[in-house]
């Protein structure tokens, strides 16, 4: 055991899924120790962590602080209402997120991306702007690839980081190049005391930021940039100078800035119009960034969306199979809903995280052959949405892709936009989302 080793450590890593395990790399890297814990017994990490830190102390299923520490270093899964952090805040701990510690790390400049919807979306259209534009660029975050993962190896020219709410309310000091909220809606109040809580990390963006792109629609976060210089906004209506939105031009709907008309929204490769609203935001993003205009055109004529995103399945008896399952909350579900054309079979059910599914039935409002319901909050679903019919349950995603086939007709959308969390019924997003192609691949016409 070497002497930085026998020292008892003072920082604990709370949780060991991919932010722990990316932290253990970090303080791996950096000399540093810790002691670890997770609430379960199992965590998925732990196998690997034992790779990093053979000796490590971990403390498993533990809801008491451990002694003698100083600083959390918190997975953004944790509540801050778990007694583990009520109790370190009594203490006058220092809880920290890994966000924290990569902002204090990066040896280059970071664009940081959050929203209710949409961060993914933005996030990797900005990568690849950056890398059409030339300039080496590595993203992650709450994309997937953890942020101090990206500390590791050469330095590239820029990072982008997409940002959770979770992240972010744990992060004292952001100092993006450009930070980008795309829009708030409810979401998360199973993690969040209140939705104020939630709306106030999103903002939270902004602080310290050098460059900033806010929606024109949310007033307050014009508030949150009024001290910047630099500032872009971006939304779906007709843009005054130096902003970022749609102008239609005999029936031809374009992105353009102020007057500028950029490209024609039948050119952008991404579809519907809250894709729209994100080309939009990225654009702006790239200007502030130094990012040249031809090379993030070329990119938005080019980039299709990522997976579970808005992504055509199949076509099974002239009836369209549409996976959404990335729409883990109602704004996001109604987005999708409000980008296909025609009648459509929604199915939606799982988590909801505390939301209000009313605003659904609006959208769906003779939309609707049929809603497909799953998932542990299927039942709060169906009474919110009371006035619209018919509404089925299922048993599981086989059973309503098979339910959905029988409602749908020709022409028709079966469309998962579940406007729930996933992990009622699956490992995650993707797992859902398989699960749906896979069935409706498996229709026979
Ligand atoms: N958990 C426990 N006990 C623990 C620690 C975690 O039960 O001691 C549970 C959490 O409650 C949660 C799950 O384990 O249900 C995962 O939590 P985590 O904090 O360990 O998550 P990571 O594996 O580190 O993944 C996180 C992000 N997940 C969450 O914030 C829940 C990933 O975003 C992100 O890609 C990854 O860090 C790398 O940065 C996923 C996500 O769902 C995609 N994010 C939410 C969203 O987009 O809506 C915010
Ligand atoms: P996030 O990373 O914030 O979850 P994604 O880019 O992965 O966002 O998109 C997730 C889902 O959210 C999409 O499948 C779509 O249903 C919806 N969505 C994407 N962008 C927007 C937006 N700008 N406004 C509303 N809903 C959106």
């Amino acid at each position: 055991m070497n002497a930085v080793a026998k020292k008892a450590p003072t920082d604990a890593v709370f949780g060991l899924g991919a932010t722990g395990l990316s932290i253990a790399r970090y303080l791996k890297r950096n000399e540093m120790n810790a002691l670890f814990l997770d609430t379960r017994a199992e965590p998925p990490g732990i196998d690997e962590l034992h790779n990093i830190f053979p000796a490590a102390k971990v403390l498993l299923g533990e809801s008491k602080l451990p002694r003698r520490i100083k600083r959390i270093i918190a997975s953004p899964g944790i509540a801050d209402t778990h007694p583990v952090l009520h109790d370190a805040r009594k203490a006058k701990l220092e809880i920290i997120s890994d966000i924290e510690l990569f902002a204090r790390d990066a040896k280059a400049p970071f664009i940081a991306v959050t929203g209710s919807n949409g961060k993914s979306t933005v996030t990797t259209l900005l990568y690849h702007m950056c890398a059409a534009a030339g300039l080496e660029v590595r993203a992650g975050g709450n994309l997937g690839e953890p942020a101090l993962d990206l500390l590791d190896g050469d330095v590239p020219d820029v990072y982008v980081l997409e940002l959770s709410s979770f992240q972010l309310q744990r992060t004292v000091n952001l100092p993006a190049e450009v930070s980008v909220l795309l829009n708030i809606s409810r979401d998360h109040l199973d993690w969040h005391r209140d939705e104020n809580e939630y709306r106030q990390s999103k903002y939270r963006i902004y602080r310290e930021a050098k460059a900033a792109v806010f929606n024109r629609i949310d007033a307050e976060a014009e508030k949150f940039v009024e001290r910047l210089d630099a500032v872009r906004s971006f939304g779906l209506d007709e843009p005054a100078d130096g902003e970022y939105g749609l102008r239609e031009i005999d029936g031809e709907v374009f992105l353009a800035c102020g007057e500028t008309l950029l490209l024609s929204t039948r050119d952008l490769a991404l579809f519907g119009r809250h894709n729209q609203a994100n080309a939009l935001a990225a654009l702006a993003a790239g200007e502030l960034a130094g990012l040249e205009m031809t090379a993030m055109l070329q990119v938005l004529s080019e980039f299709p969306g990522l997976p579970h995103r808005m992504q055509f399945v199949c076509q099974v008896g002239a009836v369209n199979y549409v996976n959404d399952s990335k729409a883990t909350n109602v704004a996001a579900a109604v987005a999708s809903i409000d980008s296909v054309e025609g009648m459509l079979v929604l199915i939606a059910g799982g988590l909801g995280k505390g939301a209000d599914f009313s605003s659904l039935a609006a959208a769906l409002e003779n939309r609707l052959r049929a809603l497909v319901l799953i998932g542990t909050d299927a039942q709060m679903i169906a009474d919110a949405v009371d006035t619209i019919m018919p509404v089925y349950f299922a048993r599981d995603m086989q059973d309503a892709v098979e339910q959905a086939a029988a409602y749908a007709q020709k022409g028709d959308t079966v469309l998962l936009a579940p406007a729930c969390a996933s992990l009622d019924q699956f490992a995650n997003y993707g797992a859902r989302g398989d699960a749906f192609a896979q069935a409706a691949r498996g229709l026979r016409p």
